[in-house]
């Protein structure tokens, strides 16, 4: 291969990683509490809160299923610094959620609840951001109980703390609230591009009060 050649290719493996961060071989699992039991009779997606109807909106799993599927690959960033990168998620991206179901026009901020009661905050643009989806599949292949089948939500633009396994459902908030992390130490905006990792490094502003 010319020099000129390799010099011009950049593989999305050599592409910056936020400052930190470094890649591990494989696939961790990471999570707080014990893997849930999927039971797909029981199982339900809602979003609640201040919706722009004022009704709460659920789906079934089988109804969940036949909403539009598409793909996106991004990179998965674990405030413990690890990092993977380039999975292909498929899923249901959240705009179409936000669309099915939107907010209220004074909805500034989503919880995202999974099982268990695991919640994450973030803002309404991060939530409606163009890569975030909420993930059934990796690779092609359906996501793993560990891995948080059937349904986790993927926020590229954050620290994957922020991106449920076992998602349930999401609350629109007109108001800023901390979630499970946030409520324990980590920060509340947790952009990795700005290293936002932990709750100490919070600036005025950046989240409620503690
Ligand atoms: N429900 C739930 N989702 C969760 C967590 C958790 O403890 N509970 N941990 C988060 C954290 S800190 C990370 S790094 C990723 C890890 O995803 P993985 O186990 O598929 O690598 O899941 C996130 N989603
Ligand atoms: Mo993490």
């Amino acid at each position: 291969m010319g020099q000129a050649e390799s010099r011009g290719h950049r593989a999305p493996e050599e592409s910056a990683l936020p400052p930190g961060q470094r890649v591990q071989r494989g696939w961790p699992v990471t999570h707080y509490g014990p893997v849930p039991k999927f039971r797909p009779e029981r199982w339900e997606f809602r979003v609640f809160g201040a919706t722009a109807d004022g009704e709460k909106h659920c789906w079934t799993h089988e109804e969940f299923s036949a909403l539009p599927f598409s793909t996106v690959v991004a990179d998965l960033h674990c405030v413990t610094k690890f990092s993977m990168r380039g999975a292909e998620w498929g899923g249901v991206p959240a705009r179409v959620i936000g669309a099915l179901a939107p907010p209220a026009p004074q909805v500034t901020h989503v919880m995202v609840w999974a099982e268990y009661g695991y919640s994450a905050n973030m803002r309404l643009a991060d939530f409606l951001g163009e890569h975030t989806v909420f993930a059934t599949h990796k690779d092609g292949e359906l996501l793993t109980a560990e891995h948080g089948f059937p349904l986790r939500l993927i926020v590229p633009t954050l620290y994957a703390w922020k991106g449920p396994k076992w998602v349930r459902g999401v609350e629109y908030m007109t108001a800023d609230r901390r979630g499970f992390w946030e409520e324990r130490g980590y920060h509340n905006l947790g952009d990795p591009w700005r290293e936002q990792r932990y709750s100490y490094q919070e600036e005025p502003g950046d989240g409620p009060e503690l």
